[in-house]
């Protein structure tokens, strides 16, 4: 895409955004009516999580037909105005592309029950399952006797996975993208795109996490349908890819978007999102800012350009996640927002964010409504843990944290904060194109330089996240550009939960 390193992306949840006709569902007229606060913002791309048709098992992470958009949400003539109106203002329209799984509603699954139908090999059926398991907990097999064998779903039994030795599917795939693309859509969000290739349905390592995972982890064959895609499709139109690449080390990334394999533009990895826990994400440990500013800083340094987040729909909310300490809130908000803002990469805010978003209160298991927790919760019960304690995990973890309706009259100054930020990287060229170098990580302080070349202009950036104060000597030419705490004068410490960008004072011109 022309211009890609400049793109700010807004994550947009449909559900929970905004509310046009009052039926309590975000839909498509409520984004259009919001087009204007979000270009204010300055944001350059809105991807949409999906609106397809759906029954809606995994709020449309199951879609029964792609190229039609859900009656909760409006019509396709509501989607296309909103691609009309968002060009308007500037803004780019990303869709969600899920080709790991179809729902088990959509017309091809349906059809594949019959073993004689061209769909079946669409679809993984067999007549005895293997012991691998499913990313939402339990057997990654269900049996359906219509179909008269077992079906392969790495997610829920509603969410079947495709089968990409099929070449039938590949073209299925391309011309959906096609039908988006030919809208004037900006491009694509790859759900778990890098499992979609099974090299085989052999019996996997036993493992707590997800037996099997040796067998569709960023396979060759991934590469080959990622590299496919590209050639016949996406290079003949002015958009971009993002992959959500799951379980992805800085080697399996690199390759996945390295810019001479035609792959994907940028990934979303999830090893920060993992600092604070074991096992993924249902056994919670303290969070460790060190740990977690080693880790970004790790990704920095490995990959050229990536997906930069801190929040999507799948994750708790950062405010309430990386900010220790509850009296630092806003603040903490605003340090975690320069980061966000000033690192080597694309941006992607999440909804709500801008405004210090956290999560929500929680009662009960009558209060969840993600499939994820219901399963997870099942089967922690199923193994003997206490009721209270299986209630603790979801709490902490469930995904409907980040998928409750957003309070938009929440704290107007973390969004002063986020707007500054989103300007700067519009007029300094160096927190885009600058190259990225490390400085320091230590108590709960991240100090990171970016710069074009050694005579141009440096920005350090210091980051912390601590409670109390932690004395810093940038060196005798750095002077405050901006700081989240709004002063001009630097006293040899930074304050708690305080961002600062320092520029060279020769060449700061203010
Ligand atoms: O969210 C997770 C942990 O809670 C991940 O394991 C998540 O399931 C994984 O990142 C895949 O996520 C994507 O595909 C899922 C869908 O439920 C998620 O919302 C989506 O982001 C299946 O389509
Ligand atoms: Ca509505």
């Amino acid at each position: 895409m022309t211009d890609l390193e400049r793109k700010i992306v807004y994550q947009i949840y449909p559900m929970s955004f905004a509310d046009s006709n009052g039926d309590g569902i975000g839909d498509l007229q409520g984004i259009i009516a919001e087009l204007e606060r979000l270009a204010r913002l300055g944001i350059d791309i809105i991807w949409l999580s999906p609106v397809y048709k759906s029954p809606w098992f995994d709020n449309g992470y199951d879609i029964s037909d792609y190229c039609q958009i859900d009656p909760r949400f409006g019509t396709m003539e509501d989607m296309d105005e909103l691609i009309a109106k968002a060009r308007e203002f500037g803004i780019g329209v990303v869709m969600d592309l899920v080709i790991n799984h179809t729902s088990d509603q959509h017309e091809w699954f349906i059809k594949s029950k019959d073993p004689s139908s061209k769909y079946r090999n669409y679809y993984f059926w067999r007549e005895q399952p293997n012991n691998w398991t499913s990313f939402f907990g339990g057997p990654a097999w269900s049996y359906d006797k219509e179909g008269g064998g077992y079906y392969l779903h790495l997610f829920a039994p509603q969410q079947p996975d495709l089968d990409y030795h099929d070449p039938g599917v590949i073209d299925e795939i391309k011309n959906i993208m096609k039908f988006w693309l030919d809208k004037g859509i900006a491009g694509f969000r790859c759900d778990v795109i890098n499992i979609i290739w099974k090299d085989s349905l052999d019996n996997g390592r036993r493992s707590l996490i997800l037996t099997g995972i040796e067998h569709y982890l960023s396979r060759e064959g991934t590469h080959g349908i990622l590299k496919e895609l590209r050639r016949d499709v996406l290079s003949k139109y002015d958009c971009f890819t993002v992959g959500e690449t799951v379980f992805v080390d800085t080697q399996m990334a690199g390759d996945l978007c390295a810019p001479d394999r035609g792959e994907l533009d940028m990934v979303f990895s999830f090893e920060h999102m993992e600092v604070d826990q074991i096992l993924v994400k249902w056994f919670k440990i303290r969070f460790r800012p060190n740990k977690f500013f080693h880790v970004i800083s790790k990704w920095q340094k490995a990959i050229g350009w990536n997906a930069l987040y801190l929040e999507n729909h799948d994750q708790p909310r950062s405010a309430s996640r990386f900010i220790r300490d509850a009296d630092f809130r806003s603040e903490g908000t605003k340090a975690l927002a320069m980061m966000l803002l000033t690192l080597r990469g694309t941006p992607f805010i999440y909804q709500g964010q801008e405004v210090g978003t956290g999560n929500r209160e929680l009662k009960s298991m009558q209060d969840i409504r993600d499939v994820e927790s219901h399963n997870i919760y099942a089967l922690a019960r199923k193994i003997g843990f206490p009721k209270w304690l299986a209630w603790r995990i979801i709490k902490r973890t469930t995904r409907d944290h980040a998928r409750s309706p957003v309070d938009w009259q929440n704290d107007t100054d973390v969004l002063e904060t986020y707007r500054d930020l989103i300007r700067f990287r519009k007029e300094l060229p160096v927190l885009i194109y600058g190259k990225y170098n490390e400085v320091l990580i230590r108590g709960g302080l991240f100090v990171y330089d970016r710069f074009l070349d050694e005579k141009s202009i440096r920005i350090r950036v210091a980051i912390s996240l601590g409670s109390k104060p932690v004395r810093y000597d940038p060196g005798m030419a750095m002077a405050i550009f901006y700081s989240t705490y709004g002063r001009k004068e630097y006293d040899g410490a930074l304050k708690p939960y305080e961002g600062i960008m320092f520029i060279d004072e020769q060449s700061s011109g203010r």
